[in-house]
C-alpha cells in the first residue's frame, strides 16, 4: 500500500499510533485503519447495474458488484433513455435495492454512480426496468436447454414490455414432455389472469407456432418414434397484439397454468 505514506499527513492525530503500529506488523493489521485510506489508488469503474424486472410485487430489484475503490454509490431511476425525470432513488453502500416504482406495467431506467470522497463517478449506462402487480415466476426456462419438465400442473407467468426506443424485457417460456413411443400426449394451458392468452404463440418444436384461444387451450405432442422421447415446446408472445398496437410502447404480465392431461397411443 505505497499510497499510505502519501496520505499520513490527513490523518487524525489519533489515528497515528496504530497506524504506525499496523506499519510494523504489516501482516497482522489489514483492516482497522488501514480501511480509511487504505482503498486502491484506482478510481471507481462506472458499471451499469443489474436489474431485475418483476422480482417481486410492484418493484424492481437493482444489484451491484462492491467495489474497494467506493465510498458508497448513488442509484438512479430516470422515466426516459435519455436521463429525463432522473431520481435519486438510493444513496448509501448497500449493494442491492428493491425500488418501489410509481407506475406499474412502465419502463424505467436505472443508472449506478460509484462515490469516492465528494466526487461521483457515472452515472453508467441506463438498464431498463419494469414492475406490475403480479411478480413473475421464479422458473428459469428462457431457453430450450433449461426447459421445465411439465409435471401435473405448472402455475407460470410470462411478460413482455417494450418503450419507444425498442427497448425489450422479453420472457419465453420453454417445456418439454415425455412422449412414450407411438404416443401423444395431451397438454392443456388456462388462463389465470385477465390477460387474453390469445396473445401467446404454442409452439412445438420444429413446427408452426400457433395462438392459443383467449382462455388457453389443449395441444396434442407427438411422438411417432419407436422410442420414448421428449418433446418441446415453447410459450411466446405475439408481441404486437400483447402491447395492443403496432410498434407502441408498453407492455404486460399473464400469468397462467399448464398442465398434463392424458397420454394415447396413435
Ligand atoms: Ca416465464
Amino acid at each position: 500500500m505505497p499510497q499510505i505514506k502519501a496520505d499520513r499527513r490527513f490523518l487524525p492525530a489519533e489515528l497515528l499510533p496504530p497506524v504506525l503500529l499496523c506499519s510494523a506488523l504489516v501482516l497482522a493489521c489489514s483492516g482497522g485503519p488501514f480501511d480509511l485510506l487504505g482503498r486502491t489508488a484506482d478510481e471507481p469503474k462506472v458499471v451499469s447495474p443489474a436489474v431485475d424486472s418483476l422480482g417481486r410485487e410492484g418493484k424492481v430489484l437493482v444489484s451491484w458488484a462492491p467495489e474497494a475503490a467506493a465510498d458508497g454509490y448513488r442509484l438512479y431511476r430516470d422515466s426516459l433513455p435519455d436521463g429525463s425525470g432522473r431520481l435519486l432513488v438510493y444513496e448509501g453502500s448497500s449493494t442491492a435495492v428493491a425500488d418501489a416504482v410509481p407506475a406499474m406495467d412502465t419502463l424505467f431506467y436505472y443508472r449506478l454512480a460509484k462515490i469516492r470522497g465528494s466526487r461521483e463517478f457515472g452515472p453508467s449506462d441506463p438498464v431498463p426496468g419494469v414492475a406490475s402487480s403480479v411478480a413473475r415466476d421464479s422458473q428459469m426456462n428462457d431457453e430450450r436447454s433449461s426447459a421445465t419438465p411439465v409435471n401435473y400442473v405448472t402455475q407460470a407467468t410470462i411478460f413482455y414490455y417494450r418503450d419507444a426506443w425498442g427497448n425489450e424485457i422479453e420472457d419465453r417460456d420453454w417445456y418439454l414432455m415425455q412422449v412414450p413411443p407411438r404416443s401423444f400426449v395431451t397438454v392443456a394451458v388456462t388462463n389465470l389472469s385477465n390477460t387474453d392468452l390469445g396473445e401467446l404463440y404454442f409452439q412445438v418444436e420444429n413446427q408452426t407456432a400457433q395462438l392459443l384461444s383467449t382462455t388457453g387451450g389443449e395441444r396434442k405432442l407427438f411422438n411417432f418414434d419407436l422410442e420414448a422421447r421428449p418433446v418441446y415446446f415453447q410459450i411466446y408472445v405475439a408481441k404486437d397484439a400483447f402491447v395492443g398496437e403496432l410498434s407502441a410502447p408498453g407492455g404486460k404480465i399473464a400469468a397462467y397454468q399448464i398442465e398434463y392431461r392424458q397420454t394415447n397411443a396413435i
